[in-house]
């Protein structure tokens, strides 16, 4: 039983727990319980080697946050049960085609349909939110430095906002930042200048995930807000999530589910080339992309695929103080080798 073995090795949440005055709830499990399950379907699902699994639990424990939301207050308005019924990946399981092309479960190949077809991709992304699992809630109150030690923990990497961008839009376009904008510029005045310019550019072809137009009742964006949920804090606003993927239009033409809505999501955005995670090893700034599950009742601002958000809570995406709340999850990217080499 979970209860009895693992819970003496996983020492360090329960320390966590107890110094937050985290109590079991009569109706469900505590988060460190919540996490454990997640663990388990995460490490099957994408078949994590024993050192990966450790991994993932060690960035749950020292964080003693991350999770699926507080549980206490948390309220999702759908059961995993009620999703299954209508994603049906979560039927089939995993495309064994696009697996191997892209060298894990649940991921597509991001390319350009206009000039270039899935064998030319050297990024694959997410189809869910984390833990990339279909019908899987959403991992949330994670940090963008958790964020991304997460997805190096699972053998993946956080994407840059352009590739997010290019999944959400149905085309993965060459990275646009304009870098000239951030010389001279603290952080966020650098993203500001970058932003805006970026903004203005696309503001002419404007796109959702699902169409060309918003809609709403499309994607995950129903949900409510926990009553008493004011500035965000841990014990008073649930992450009221739908399950991953429970709504099956809300897919992007390349194959990527809940972009817009449900969890908001952490990006890297680099201010400069060295910063780009799919050239390399370091990162650049936090980025939040998409929008969460209150949206279709409260716009509080634009969600359009290429649409890059101000710099709200902005910090070095490896800052161990990184932002963190209740609707704001992630998703990994993958670099792979074309199949292809063009001529
Ligand atoms: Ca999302």
């Amino acid at each position: 039983m979970i209860f009895s073995y693992r819970f003496r090795s996983v020492a360090k949440v329960l320390l966590v727990l107890l110094t937050t005055s985290q109590v079991m709830v009569a109706s469900g499990q505590t988060l460190a319980e919540q996490n454990e399950a997640l663990l388990e379907e995460l490490s099957l699902v994408h078949r994590l080697t024993p050192d990966q699994t450790r991994r993932v639990r060690e960035i749950f424990a020292e964080s003693g946050f991350v999770g699926q939301g507080n549980p206490q207050i948390t309220r999702h308005p759908m059961t995993v049960e009620q999703c299954r019924e209508r994603q049906p990946l979560a039927r089939s399981g995993s495309d064994p085609e696009l697996e191997r092309r892209c060298g894990a479960p649940f991921m597509v190949p991001l390319f350009d349909p206009n000039s270039e077809s899935a064998t030319d991709a050297r990024v694959c992304i997410d189809q869910f939110e984390f833990p990339d699992v279909p019908c899987a809630f959403p991992v949330v109150w994670v940090r963008a430095r958790e964020a991304a030690e997460l997805c190096t923990a699972v053998g993946k990497r956080l994407c840059d906002a352009h590739e997010w961008e290019g999944a959400c839009a149905g085309a993965l376009t060459a990275p646009d930042y304009r870098f000239d904008l951030s010389v001279n510029r603290d952080e966020a005045a650098a993203v500001k200048a970058m932003r805006e310019a970026h903004n203005r550019t696309h503001a002419a072809d404007k796109s959702w995930s699902y169409g060309g137009q918003y809609q709403p009742g499309v994607c995950a964006a129903a949900s409510s807000k926990s009553e008493g949920c004011d500035g965000g804090n841990w014990r008073q606003c649930g992450s009221n999530t739908y399950p991953a993927g429970a709504f099956p239009a809300c897919r992007s033409s390349l194959g990527v589910y809940d972009l817009n809505g449900n969890a908001a999501e952490h990006m890297n955005l680099p201010l400069a080339p060295e910063q780009l995670a799919s050239r390399g090893d370091q990162l650049g700034v936090t980025e939040m992309k998409g929008s969460w599950f209150i949206f279709d009742q409260y716009r509080a601002h634009e969600d359009w695929c290429r649409w890059r958000a101000p710099f709200w809570h902005g910090s070095r995406v490896m800052d161990p103080k990184s932002h963190h709340n209740y609707h704001l999850g992630f998703r990994c990217c993958k670099t792979v080798a074309p199949q292809r080499e063009n001529p």
